[in-house]
């Protein structure tokens, strides 16, 4: 089969962290994708880890193992063992809290900048989409600095709401295909 699929064994998970500020909407979007519906959250102590077979779209039936780490600053230091060497990072910011922007900035290329997450293609969601005063994509791209990263990490800012799901199948396919690309180029600079 010659599809981008065909490269991911059926039996193959994909190694996924999912970061950002406390309330940002982390939880929210790992039960999403798991239970397909909203589940109410309490602010994560630790983490919470799960398994999950995307049901949709182009990365439909692909396993992923996603790792969601607490955001408080006092559960930060733990971001680093847990980003380490992952397939893919995420990283939900909340469209509307403005004031905390810089902060979710620094916090996301302090992670970025770890020699062991060199390269490791980033999905932002900018998420709570649905709240009037949220900002578009482009200003998040921008309060995020994300232009000013690394040239070897490749991202997609994906707007989302993360309570009715809406983005996330696109935002998924879009890490998907992102980590696909990484594959093929490591493999290429090995031959
Ligand atoms: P976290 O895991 O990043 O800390 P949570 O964040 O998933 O616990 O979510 C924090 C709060 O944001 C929750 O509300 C949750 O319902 C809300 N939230 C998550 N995603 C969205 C969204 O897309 N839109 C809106 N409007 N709210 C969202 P509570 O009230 O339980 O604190
Ligand atoms: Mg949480």
């Amino acid at each position: 089969m010659g599809n981008i699929s065909s490269n991911i064994s059926a039996f193959q998970s994909l190694h996924i962290v999912m970061l950002g500020l406390d309330s940002a909407g982390k939880t929210t979007v790992l039960y999403r994708l798991k239970f397909n519906e909203f589940v109410n959250t309490v602010p994560t102590i630790g983490f919470n880890t799960e398994k999950i077979k995307l049901s949709n779209g182009t990365a439909k039936g692909i396993s992923c193992h996603f790792w969601d780490v607490g955001g408080q600053e006092k559960l930060r230091p733990l971001w680093k063992s847990y980003s380490r060497c992952t397939d893919g990072i995420i990283y939900v910011v909340d469209s509307v809290d403005v004031d905390r922007l810089e902060e979710a900035k620094t916090e996301l290329h302090k992670v970025t900048k770890f020699a062991e997450n060199q390269g490791t293609p980033l999905l932002v969601i900018a998420n709570k989409q649905d709240l009037p005063k949220s900002l578009p994509v482009t200003e998040i791209e921008k309060q995020l600095a994300l232009p000013e990263l690394s040239p070897s990490t490749t991202y997609h800012v994906q707007p989302a709401c993360a309570i009715i799901g809406e983005g996330l199948t696109e935002g998924m396919d879009k890490l998907y295909e992102m980590i696909l690309k990484r594959r093929k180029s490591l493999k290429q600079k090995k031959k």
